[in-house]
């Protein structure tokens, strides 16, 4: 049969050469590329077998390990809308992934049989790639996996994740734009460059941008953007030339957590600058000042910044019946959330970590703003609000059709699968010229309280469990206490720890009024977690 083939082939070409249990975590499979062979070629199998689970619809497989070093890889699913895979099949691929070579066959049966895939059906899968060396054979692998399930692989090469998603959206949806990297241009950057046509650059706004492409593949994908750009003037650096390692002191992780500017670049003061992650889809934005200190534009400003545009907009479209919200993690700076909540009055909802459970929750408003402080997060538009605003662009009257009509332009420019540096990016900048805006006035919004991250190795981060979106230790009970006492002695202290689902450590994060105090409250809260 052609499962006695599978098992052959995965034998011959795809072995399971080490004993390490993987799970499939936050964002799909992480680990050493040199693990990760069967891995994907498993994945491949079982992105078939759901691409026929879902009519054989498309179905995505990103090889990346997003901002983490060189030489880790890894490998996540996209579900037909463009999503990530449904949290109830992480397991599945878990099974998938660390069985024996001698098990598969029997658990690829299992599997096609309990989910019920019509092994008849065609079935399609989409492969994307981040720029790491060890990315081309893992692709194959993948493409491998596809093919021996005779499903039928189509490889795009080196794009970035959010390109990946948005290619199987448009797939399976051909209202939602053109799957290629054309297409994807097409859309995100023509809508920029027709919302410049509205608006010109005026005020305190410089189209001057300085951009840190972690020596990855968003930034190599802005220079080819770059080429029929004359709205921005991009100055790009850490494109990944000879020498310059990929994330390595660079990137918009390391901005974020470590608080200071990425190598590789050096600008004048107050120059604007935004840096993206390893595989773009993450955005931060900097500036220093006279004295080189540092500010930081994350992603709870981003949210802010566009949920408070999109009131403008549905204000100025006179769309009253159009529900906002924002969702944020426990991450958030809690200055953005008082800030959410007490000037801007739009509802904020606290989620769990990771992008699934960001998506879920902003599908819940018309309009959902969705940020981690990171910088990972989109807009998501439901159809009750693209019908109002498309409506009104017809039918409303002079002023609120042209609201309207710039608004239509912002919903093309975001990438709505997922969270995308470089959609994020456009959309930012058109705020900023719309409201004519230099970064210190995007900053001026509201005064950041002084955070600080740190990590713990423990010899069972599994011990530690939270509840309320992760900002409570529910077990154990003495640490939670611990933390509350630490908490109650800083002014605007607030401090949670949260074991990691991407790596084995416990992650603190504390704020407080000072920088000194919060350092101080997040190193005494990791002294209790240990
Ligand atoms: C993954 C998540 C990211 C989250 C991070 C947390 C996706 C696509 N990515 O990178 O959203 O912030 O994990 O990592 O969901 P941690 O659990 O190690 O803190
Ligand atoms: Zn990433």
């Amino acid at each position: 049969s052609s499962l006695r083939v599978v098992y052959a082939f995965a034998r011959e070409m795809h072995p399971k050469t080490s004993d390490v249990f993987i799970e499939y975590g936050t964002a799909g499979f992480r680990t050493k590329a040199n693990l990760l062979e069967h891995v994907v070629y498993r994945m491949g199998l079982l992105a078939v077998i759901r691409s026929r689970v879902k009519n054989g619809r498309t179905i995505g497989m990103m090889i990346t390990a997003s901002h983490n070093l060189e030489p880790d890889n890894g490998v996540k699913l996209v579900d037909p809308d463009g999503e990530m895979l449904e949290e109830s099949w992480e397991s599945i691929a878990t099974t998938l992934a660390n069985v024996s070579d001698n098990d598969l066959e029997k658990t690829v049966q299992e599997i096609i049989a309990t989910e019920q895939a019509d092994m008849a059906l065609k079935a399609s899968v989409f492969i994307g790639m981040d720029t790491r060396y060890t990315s081309p054979r893992l692709a194959a692998a993948a493409a491998n996996g596809v093919i021996a399930l005779k499903g039928t692989p189509k490889e795009f090469g080196i794009v970035t994740t959010p390109m990946l998603h948005f290619f199987v959206k448009c797939r399976n949806d051909n209202t939602y734009g053109t799957p290629t990297e054309e297409g994807y241009y097409e859309k995100i950057v023509g809508a920029f460059k027709n919302i410049r046509k509205r608006l010109p650059a005026r005020g305190d706004y410089n189209p001057r941008l300085y951009v840190d492409g972690a020596n990855g593949v968003g930034g190599k994908k802005l220079k080819a953007i770059k080429k029929n750009l004359t709205e921005l003037e991009l100055e790009l650096f850490n494109l990944g030339g000879v020498g310059e390692k990929l994330n390595l002191g660079c990137g918009a992780d390391h901005v974020k957590v470590t608080q200071s500017p990425p190598k590789g670049i050096t600008h004048p003061p107050y120059q604007r600058v935004a840096s993206v992650d390893g595989d773009g889809d993450r955005i931060v934005y900097y500036y220093l000042d006279e004295q080189q200190k540092m500010y930081l534009l994350d992603g709870d400003r981003i949210a802010t910044l566009i949920a408070s545009y999109i009131q403008e907009l549905l204000q100025a479209c006179n769309a009253t019946d159009i529900s906002l919200g924002i969702i944020q993690t426990a991450y958030a700076n809690g200055a953005s959330t008082k800030y959410i909540q007490d000037t801007l009055k739009i509802p904020v909802q606290f989620v769990k970590t990771g992008v699934k459970h960001l998506h879920s929750a902003a599908k819940l408003y018309n309009i959902g703003v969705y940020f981690e402080a990171n910088g990972h997060g989109t807009v998501l538009y439901s159809a009750k609000a693209k019908n109002t605003i498309a409506r009104i662009s017809q039918e409303g009257d002079a002023a609120t059709r042209k609201a309207a009509q710039l608004f239509l332009d912002f919903i093309d420019l975001t990438n709505e699968t997922v969270g995308d540096a470089i959609s994020d990016l456009f959309i930012v900048e058109a705020i900023l010229c719309a409201r004519g805006w230099s970064a210190v006035q995007w900053m001026e919004l509201y005064d950041d309280l002084p955070c600080r991250q740190l990590k713990v190795t423990v010899k069972d981060r599994s011990v530690i469990k939270t509840t309320d979106a992760e900002r409570i230790c529910s077990e154990p009970q003495e640490l939670q206490d611990k933390i509350t006492e630490l908490v109650a002695k800083y002014p605007s202290g607030r401090s949670f720890a949260r074991p990691s689902g991407t790596e084995d450590i416990v992650r603190v994060y504390a704020e407080a009024e000072t920088r000194q105090q919060a350092d101080l409250l997040a190193a005494e809260v990791s002294q209790a977690v240990f």
